[in-house]
């Protein structure tokens, strides 16, 4: 597994910092998000350290496929409401224009009734 020592997300993902997790496994860790942009906000993360979306390689495409299917099951857990009437967003931000700060690689899981800030 490649860290990067200096990552706050591989710090979180390594237990380092403390975080609230909802799930991890051997390749994915997600976690709450500190500055929650919606009632049910949390962000899924490579445990190996990508830094951005664009930075992803092609046979990182299991892993990021695994993340993609693994994320309406979590949002479920963390309660948002299933079907057309319910639903969540996922996001990923890439780079200055993209509005990325934490370098990274992460989804954006956001849910719960509406409005929200986002
Ligand atoms: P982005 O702009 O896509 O890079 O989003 C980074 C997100 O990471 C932002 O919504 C806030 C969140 N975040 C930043 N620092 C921490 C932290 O130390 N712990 C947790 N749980 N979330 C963090």
């Amino acid at each position: 597994m490649t860290h990067d020592p200096n990552c706050l997300f591989c710090k979180i993902s390594q237990g380092l910092i403390p975080s609230a997790k909802v799930y991890e496994d051997d390749e994915i860790c997600a976690f709450k998000d500190i500055h929650p942009a919606a009632p049910v906000h949390f962000l899924m993360i490579p445990k190996k350290h990508i830094p951005m979306l664009e930075a992803a390689e092609a046979s990182d495409a299991p892993l990021l496929g695994r993340m993609m299917e693994l994320a309406p099951r979590l949002a479920k857990e963390q309660g948002c409401r299933p079907g057309k009437e319910g639903g969540f967003r996922v996001m990923v931000n890439n780079g200055v224009d993209g509005g990325q700060e934490v370098y990274h690689l992460h989804l954006h899981v956001m849910g719960g009734p509406r409005p929200w800030k986002k």
